[in-house]
């Protein structure tokens, strides 16, 4: 059963957290010890929060109870500060479809759950440990070990208390990973961030590895990736305070997220959805500036019937893998996105502008 998924976290003293934190991982350290190969399976397409969970828990596994764990993805990871990150952080990756699942004893998920839709695990697969901090899944409930919290900003947060609970020392790679986790997922903490995330940010701080940190967030951009700014500015509608973009095709998944953020910087906007297609899948990011428009169920409604789709307050993604890519059904689909995003925030009737020059 879920141990902190109830917990009220933003109030509950650093101390008394990691109490439950340390009984908690001395039980599932305990179970995880001599039951065979760990693998550790992050949520497709790979972003820094997972990537930093993975390598922390991986390094909990190596130091307390001396056991190995691979760390395994699908999609891929085309962003580029999170290709640097998980190059110059050597964070050792495997692609999920050429692992033999039979072969491992222990299966962990991290930042995803099971039956969330963003990560490529057979269903049939039994998960053993699942740490999240996205909204308890129905399936999770039958896993061995859970700690969901809901409350916390990154999933990297809850790894870096386990590693606190458990005294291991946190060097500067690992440090930098955590810390650029926070950083880029809660936008250095000001979106859906609590107390907790800001204890570890602020720890973690000297540790952090400063020129690493800057090669992170500061990358050289393919030409594609303005380019990509430019379609997206082309095809971009604004409905009063809501915007919406087609991007169509695009060159890597992350691009439709990171062009939703983008285009939230926009004044008076409340909502933006954008779309792309990329590898045969509709992806869908959703962005409101504030949390009771709740992204997170609002792009379940979204999706409703054709995919699948889930995240925070503010935050939120999903995907439709359609049943055909006849380029008519696909406008289709773009069509009822577009319809139900407009509803959802009254503009059905509002004439949309565009960016001119
Ligand atoms: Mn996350």
């Amino acid at each position: 059963m879920p141990l902190f998924s109830i917990l009220p976290v933003d109030t509950l003293p650093l101390e008394e957290r990691l109490q439950l934190v340390i009984s908690f991982s001395a039980q599932m350290l305990e179970w995880v010890r001599n039951r065979g190969k760990i693998i550790i399976i992050i949520h497709d397409n790979p972003d820094p929060d997972c990537l930093a969970s993975a390598l922390a828990l991986q390094s909990l596994f190596a130091k307390k109870i001396q056991e190995d764990a691979t760390i395994a993805f699908s999609g891929m990871i085309g962003r580029s500060e999170n290709l640097i990150m998980a190059g110059i952080l050597d964070i050792p990756l495997v692609p999920l479809e050429i692992v033999d699942l039979s072969k491992y004893g222990v299966v962990c998920m991290l930042d995803t759950q099971p039956g969330t839709g963003n990560n490529s695990l057979d269903p049939a697969v039994p998960v053993d440990v699942v740490i999240d901090h996205h909204p308890l899944q129905t399936k999770s409930r039958d896993c061995k070990w859970v700690d969901v919290r809901v409350d916390y900003g990154v999933t990297a947060t809850i790894l870096y208390e386990y590693l606190l609970a458990n005294d291991i020392e946190i060097d500067s790679i690992l440090a930098t990973a955590i810390f650029y986790a926070i950083k880029s997922d809660t936008q250095d903490l000001g979106r859906e961030a609590n107390l907790p995330d800001r204890e570890a940010y602020l720890k973690l701080f000297p540790t952090v590895d400063k020129q690493l940190l800057y090669q992170i967030t500061n990358p050289r951009q393919p030409v594609e990736y303005f380019t990509t700014i430019r379609r997206t500015l082309d095809y971009c509608r604004i409905y009063g305070t809501a915007v919406l973009v087609n991007m169509q095709g695009v060159v890597f998944p992350e691009l439709v997220a990171e062009m939703a953020d983008f285009l939230l910087k926009m004044e008076n906007v409340e909502a933006v959805l954008s779309f792309g297609e990329y590898s045969k899948e509709l992806v869908i990011s959703l962005r409101t500036s504030t949390p009771d428009m709740n992204a997170g169920e609002m792009v379940k409604r979204l999706v409703k019937g054709v995919g699948v789709g889930g995240g925070h307050a503010l935050m939120a993604g999903g995907k439709i893998c359609p049943a055909s890519l006849d380029a008519g059904f696909i406008s289709e689909l773009e069509k009822l996105l577009t319809d139900r995003f407009l509803a959802e925030v009254g503009a059905e009737n509002v004439e949309p502008l565009s960016i001119k020059l």
